[in-house]
């Protein structure tokens, strides 16, 4: 073992070290790595308990003013802390300019189709990011027997964008998602806190500048000010989160959403730079589109085969067949009418009174054509 207080925590060996690190972890995927150092987040947690105390994460219940505080001070967590190392993982982006099929589909968000490369099955990616940092940090173990290390994807408590956008790997967008230069904002992040004392890598000195274009993008409205989402309108939460039934003044809004929401990343002009190199992980990612029809007479197993081990398994069959009928209801033809009866004989209570509202969204759009779907 190395001391850090021989080579000085900012020496070069510790700065050698980092550097042959995150060169390490970019050749086993990541698309971007840095070092944040693991002292506290004071503006995550003002934002946090702003979004809190101002309902803008309500109905996530799990998130609240304890593990606010909690992820922000991670060094009083693990005492132990010396560096924390941000992680990027690439994924591909749905194909926007793709051909509409000709059957009414409804769309999920990229990064629930995620798999590795060589696979085409799609992976929760909560457990592809956790063995590449076990990996990762597998192999530290070999030049650094003592490290102690913790890992966090998504669910853990830690602030993931504070983190990264302290690290440098990118910036906070005005859609609030982190931007990288090699993966834009389709990335899934991932962090680990350490005891090895990796001097931290420089923030990132770029922005959206003075574009808006996610802001005027989102069809609900759900991005209030530059970083600000407020949840109880953003798409992915209705598809993704929420429990129960969904208000009936918002089905409109998810128009063909069955899973999350990409708009505020597909139209960032980051994004769509064709200039982003293409990267593993990037590559023959399935159809985001799904035919809605078929959808509905999903059972149990055949979800199973099409989503399991994939995070539209964690959300499950019924929240997942609910925005089916409610993207029907949104662009569904007459065609949809005897199937979305038929379903609604075995449906429960909440079901049926889904249903009917999907029927008389179709039957009203389709005797009014002025308000015919524009695909
Ligand atoms: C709760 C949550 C959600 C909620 C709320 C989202 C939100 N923006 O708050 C919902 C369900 C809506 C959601 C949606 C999505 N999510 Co989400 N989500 C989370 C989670 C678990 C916590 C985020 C959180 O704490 N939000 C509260 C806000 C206050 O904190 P924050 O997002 O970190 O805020 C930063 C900025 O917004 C900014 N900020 C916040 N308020 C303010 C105010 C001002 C004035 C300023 C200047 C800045 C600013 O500073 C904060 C950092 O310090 C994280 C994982 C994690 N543990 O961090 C994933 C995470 C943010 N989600 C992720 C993803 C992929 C998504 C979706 C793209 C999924 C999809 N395709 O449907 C969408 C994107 C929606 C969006 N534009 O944010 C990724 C983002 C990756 C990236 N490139 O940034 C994360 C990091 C998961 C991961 N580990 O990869 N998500």
């Amino acid at each position: 073992m190395h001391d850090a207080g021989l080579n000085g925590i900012h020496g070069p060996f510790w700065q050698e070290e980092r550097d042959r690190m995150l060169a390490a972890a970019r050749k086993d995927g990541w698309c971007a790595a840095g070092i944040a150092a693991p002292a506290p987040f004071p503006d995550a947690e003002a934002h946090l308990l702003d979004s809190l105390r101002s309902g803008r994460l309500s109905g996530m219940p799990w998130m609240h003013e304890r593990r606010a505080h909690a992820a922000t001070h991670l060094a009083d967590r693990f005492p132990w802390a010396q560096s924390i190392i941000a992680l990027a993982w690439p994924y591909s982006p749905g194909d926007s300019s793709a051909a509409r099929p000709t059957y009414p589909a409804g769309r999920i968000a990229s990064y629930a189709l995620l798999s590795e490369s060589d696979s085409t099955r799609p992976e929760d990616y909560h457990s592809l990011l956790e063995r590449k940092c076990n990996e990762l940090i597998r192999d530290l173990r070999l030049s650094h027997p003592a490290l102690r290390a913790k890992i966090f994807v998504d669910h853990g408590w830690a602030v993931d964008r504070a983190i990264a956008e302290r690290a440098g790997i990118g910036f906070l967008g005005k859609n609030s998602c982190l931007i990288t230069p090699h993966g834009g904002s389709f990335v899934l992040l991932a962090s680990i806190v350490t005891s090895l004392p990796y001097p931290p890598t420089a923030p990132s000195r770029k922005s959206c500048g003075s574009c808006t274009t996610c802001m005027a993008a989102c069809p609900t409205g759900a991005i209030r000010a530059p970083g600000v989402i407020d949840a109880r309108k953003c798409i992915s939460y209705w598809t993704i989160e929420h429990e129960g039934p969904i208000p009936e003044d918002i089905r409109p809004l998810l128009g063909d959403w069955i899973f999350g929401c990409d708009i505020c990343q597909d139209v960032c002009p980051i994004n769509m730079r064709k200039s982003l190199p293409p990267m593993h992980g990037r590559e023959g990612s399935p159809a985001a589109l799904m035919d809605l029809i078929s959808l509905l007479s999903l059972d149990s197993e055949r979800f199973m085969e099409l989503f399991g081990g994939s995070p539209i398994e964690r959300t499950g069959r019924e929240r997942l067949l609910r925005n089916v009928i409610i993207a029907l209801g949104n662009v569904g033809t007459p065609a949809a009418l005897p199937h979305l009866e038929q379903h609604r004989e075995h449906a429960d209570e909440a079901g049926r009174e889904l249903i009917a509202w999907a029927i008389m969204a179709i039957r009203q759009r389709t005797t009014d054509p002025s308000s015919l779907p524009l695909h």
